[in-house]
């Protein structure tokens, strides 16, 4: 008989230049101190193919991209990466930490683009077949200072081209689903220095822990 317990799905999300990045090793330290297995993913990508389909949304292009052919393509990179990473991992017994997952997609293309959300729960019930995510933590910050934050980083992105007011459209539809589910969403004030932004979020992970582990 199979005994091993499933591992736990965690995403990390947020709008540009919130840090995720800057935090998920940290994350990630967390739960190696417990003695979790982690595996570290990302989206778009966390697979060969996905990976190749990240840089083909990432780069910048004269052709305009339509919002339906973006959807798509985010929905065959996160197929490709439940396949191949997210479900293997979860089923062996190891924690899951990716670097934005569907909720990108209800905030980027539902809020930023406007698609119907409608839509886009269509392709997650197609996709995703009831995964969901165990806990997210919301980065959240004022879009300029995200904005600024990430600038001095690299050359933007094509998502990073977009004004502020399609960040200000994705961060609130962040924050209206982290209103609508309270019990999966830690929102984290992103705004303040690194050591108090991993104390808020060292203090979301530890009940979830003690919650889910051992
Ligand atoms: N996308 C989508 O549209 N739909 C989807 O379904 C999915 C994704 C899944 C790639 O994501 C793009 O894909 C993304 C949305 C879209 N849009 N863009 N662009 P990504 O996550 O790979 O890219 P990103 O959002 O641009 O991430 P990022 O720029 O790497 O941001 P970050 O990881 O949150 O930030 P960081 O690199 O950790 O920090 C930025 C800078 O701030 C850095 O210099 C840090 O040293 C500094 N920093 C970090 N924390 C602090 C604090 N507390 N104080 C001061 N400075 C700080």
């Amino acid at each position: 008989m199979n005994t091993t317990q499933r591992g736990r799905f965690i995403t990390v999300e947020g709008t540009e230049g919130v840090g995720k990045s800057t935090n998920i090793d940290f994350l990630c330290a967390l739960l190696a101190d417990h003695g979790i297995e982690v595996v570290l993913t990302r989206e778009p990508g966390g697979t060969p193919l996905a990976e190749e389909l990240r840089n083909l949304l990432l780069q910048p292009r004269e052709e305009t991209v339509s919002s339906d052919a973006e959807l798509l393509l985010m929905f065959a990179a996160r197929s490709q990466h439940i396949a191949n990473v997210i479900k293997p991992a979860l089923e062996r017994g190891a924690w899951v930490i990716s670097d934005r997952f569907t909720d990108a997609t209800f905030a980027y293309q539902g809020g930023g683009r406007g698609v119907d959300v409608k839509q886009i729960e269509l392709l997650e019930t197609l996709v995703q077949k009831g995964l969901q995510p165990d806990l997210t933590l919301l980065l959240d910050l004022d879009v300029e200072v995200g904005l600024k934050r990430a600038s001095a980083r690299s050359a933007p992105d094509r998502f990073e081209q977009e004004k502020v007011a399609f960040f200000e459209r994705v961060r609130g539809a962040y924050l209206k689903r982290a209103e609508n589910d309270p019990s999966r969403f830690a929102i984290v004030d992103a705004s303040l220095g690194l050591s108090e932004v991993q104390a808020q979020i060292a203090g979301a992970i530890k009940p979830f822990v003690e919650a889910n582990h051992g």
